[in-house]
């Protein structure tokens, strides 16, 4: 079994970013060598740092959307990949296009068509403390953007719309995470679910089952993408609306949520 996870409202508590109630099951699945994938909107440097405290040192992840994958040793191809390993052992893949490139593109567009929004790339330490409640190396580490941008939408949904038309005709896409848009390149998070598939398959020739656990309208590529999907209870009010043949919804939101969906299909899964 794999599993793909969301990080914000899913294994992290949405405001306080606790992940306690869901600890047992990170234990129990590390006891039963189940490799737990974090995929988010989170940057490279906020992951490098959770997954040290998650304890998830060994598994790969899969940061901005799917613009940033982190392969640790176990997950690399000695042909597949030709860029040399970080210092930390880490192959990094980013299949998007350059941060720099977005926030360019957001500045004509705005300027273009009149728009309302405020862009991470444009914010002080301080503002995104205010908006997300990190902390100041936490809101540092998730400034430190490489494939992505998030953004306050301060205009109406006519506008919105128009900004979705022009950065599609661009090759870029909007997405929704729990306090932000994100501007992203043509990729998302089940992309890279299937793209990490395939490595698995490249590198022990079968394909495991998965299990896919997310809240937002961000994750629902995420849960196409895996055999069993959760959805996580939350209060944001975005429409859920999937069709999956082994979907469970859960009573519990944020990491309490996760738990109870972990076990709903753990006594459930096929044999791996
Ligand atoms: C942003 O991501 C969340 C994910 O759902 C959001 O849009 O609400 C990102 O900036 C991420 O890097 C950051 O850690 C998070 C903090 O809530 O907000
Ligand atoms: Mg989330
Ligand atoms: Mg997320």
């Amino acid at each position: 079994l794999l599993v793909f996870t969301d990080l914000d409202g899913s294994l992290l508590d949405h405001h306080s970013y606790d992940w306690q109630p869901a600890a047992p099951w990170l234990e129990r699945l590390a006891a039963a060598g189940v490799p737990v994938i974090p995929t988010t909107s989170k940057t490279r440097a906020e992951l490098l740092a959770l997954r040290r405290e998650l304890a998830l040192e060994h598994t790969p992840f899969i940061a901005e959307n799917g613009a940033v994958i982190g392969l640790p040793p176990a997950w690399q191809h000695a042909r597949l990949d030709r860029d040399p390993a970080s210092p930390k052992g880490l192959v990094v893949k980013t299949p998007s296009l350059d941060v720099d490139f977005i926030r360019r593109r957001l500045d004509v567009v705005r300027e273009r068509l009149g728009l309302r929004f405020r862009r991470m790339g444009e914010m002080t330490v301080e503002e995104v403390r205010e908006l997300t409640a990190l902390s100041a190396e936490g809101a540092r580490q998730a400034m430190a953007r490489e494939g992505s941008e998030p953004l306050v939408w301060e205009d109406d949904d006519t506008q919105l719309q128009r900004l979705r038309e022009t950065l599609h005709s661009d090759g870029l896409q909007l997405t929704r995470g729990g306090r932000f848009w994100h501007v992203m390149g043509a990729v998302d998070k089940g992309h890279a679910v299937r793209w990490l598939l395939a490595r698995f398959e490249a590198l022990r020739g079968h394909r495991p089952p998965t299990l896919g656990l997310g809240d937002g309208p961000n994750d629902l590529t995420l849960l196409a993408a895996t055999d069993m999907a959760v959805i996580i209870r939350a209060d944001h009010g975005q429409p859920m609306s999937l069709t999956h043949a082994r979907l469970y919804r859960t009573q519990a939101p944020g990491p309490q949520g996760w738990a109870e969906g972990l076990a709903h299909w753990w006594e459930r899964q096929a044999p791996a």
